[in-house]
């Protein structure tokens, strides 16, 4: 019966019984495959967001659909209090992928987020000997990483954290892609990690300067503080390389991953470490009722193999190159893009307008007409992230698309 409904139809029901939590552009989807997203009206539209960096793989990936359903037919969920025949495998197999000695799975990044922190807060007291609750995280100015409250706790969105205090303690915010403000932060010896994204995502796609991530990881450990990444939207060959970090070689303390670790079919996310700092973790101190289970290891195991197996990070890196060539030669032809930034094919346009105006929603509104989907960061920015299965042929037509609504904006 639903099926049948038209996207304002579907749209209505949405707004009458969901939470208004979101503002979708007001497209109804109901098919994917690889790069590409068909509407309830049957309008197909190359997909430029990939669900937040989460169908890196493209959507539907045959291989990773055929795990999900042999095992849902299989085994789903047994929850820890037993062991299964997926997740030893599946540990084995993702802490060698990665190269760490141990994983602690969860399902959302938040998760992940929350995991690294409590891993880090306990490392902290146990192994530093940071006194009784005196740990601090350090966190970056416009970071992201989720919606709960130790997330919104380390915001600087407003939206992200008003009328929902009070607020976790024993975070601090400095700003982002500043060493010295770094290097001032970690005199105080009660500090336990340093959590950051690569690029941050939400930011619009903010690259730090090259050598940052060098010189936070070799600060961090000087005082004998924990550097963990939030590569849970860098992560997995979107930058064009396995992890953002591998652009500078650091390895990060603690590694967060999540979205694209099940190529968008199922919430799986991790944290992996070394054996030293997860040795911390202890039987009854962390855990999760889906945490681990068949389903997420089965489909977690493939959807990196694909990323292995089809060289998703070589070919994000060669379209990245070219996506960017094509921003930059239009922005020499156009008063209205500033800039374009990013790395593989996580990238972002900077709208010649101020950071509240309407004008990238009505780029994205006219894109979607023009058959691509986009979202606005902020009001003058426009995240680019397509599934890195995209061939050379398809990211042209889409460059084409982007000029197009570029050069009719009013
Ligand atoms: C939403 C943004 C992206 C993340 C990083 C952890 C998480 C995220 C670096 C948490 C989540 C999201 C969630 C989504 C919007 C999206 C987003 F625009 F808000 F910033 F991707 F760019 N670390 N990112 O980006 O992962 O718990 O959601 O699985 O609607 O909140 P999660």
């Amino acid at each position: 019966m639903l099926a049948t409904l038209s996207s304002s139809e579907l749209i209505a029901l949405e707004d009458r019984y969901g939470a208004h939590n979101y503002h979708p552009i007001p497209v109804v989807l109901a098919r994917g495959e690889r790069v590409y997203l068909w509407d309830v009206e049957g309008r197909r539209y190359f997909d430029f967001l990939s669900a937040y960096s989460a169908v890196n793989q493209g959507h539907c990936h045959p291989r990773i659909i055929q795990a999900l359903v042999e095992q849902a037919q299989t085994l789903t969920l047994t929850s820890r209090a037993f062991y299964n025949d997926k997740l030893g495998p599946y540990e084995q197999f993702i802490t060698e992928f990665f190269g760490y000695d141990r994983v602690l799975p969860m399902n959302t990044g938040v998760e992940g987020g929350e995991t690294a922190i409590k891993i880090c807060r306990k490392w902290g007291y146990e192994v530093k000997g940071i006194p009784a609750n005196q740990a601090k995280i350090i966190f970056a100015k416009r970071n992201f990483w989720g919606r709960t409250m130790a997330a919104i706790s380390s915001s600087t969105d407003p939206k992200s954290y008003t009328n929902f205090g009070p607020y976790m303690p024993g975070f601090e915010v400095i700003p982002y892609d500043d060493i010295p403000a770094l290097e001032a932060a970690l005199e105080d010896p009660n500090v336990a990690g340093v959590m950051l994204e690569p690029i941050q995502g939400e930011a619009g796609v903010v690259v730090p300067q090259d050598g940052y991530l060098k010189k936070v990881s070799e600060l961090c450990r000087a005082k004998n503080v924990l550097f963990i990444a939030d590569e849970v939207q860098t992560g997995i060959a979107r930058t064009g390389k396995l992890l953002a970090c591998d652009h500078e070689n650091v390895k990060p303390d603690i590694l967060i991953l999540g979205k694209a670790l099940s190529g968008g079919v199922y919430p799986v996310s991790a944290v992996l470490t070394r054996n030293e700092i997860m040795d911390c973790i202890r039987p009854g101190e962390h855990g999760s009722t889906y945490g681990g289970n068949p389903l997420a290891c089965a489909v977690a195991t493939v959807a990196l193999q694909v990323v292995r197996d089809e060289k998703l990070a070589e070919n994000a890196e060669r379209m990245g190159k070219i996506f960017r060539e094509r921003m930059n030669a239009m922005i020499q032809q156009t008063d209205k893009v500033s800039l374009v930034r990013g790395k593989g094919l996580l990238n972002a346009i900077v709208i010649n307008d101020s950071p509240d105006s309407e004008t990238a929603w009505n780029l994205c509104l006219d894109m979607k007409e023009r058959g691509l989907l986009a979202k606005p960061t902020h009001g003058n920015i426009i995240r680019f992230a397509p599934p890195l299965v995209i061939t050379e042929d398809e990211l042209h037509q889409c460059c084409d698309i982007i000029e197009a609504a570029v050069k009719n904006m009013g």
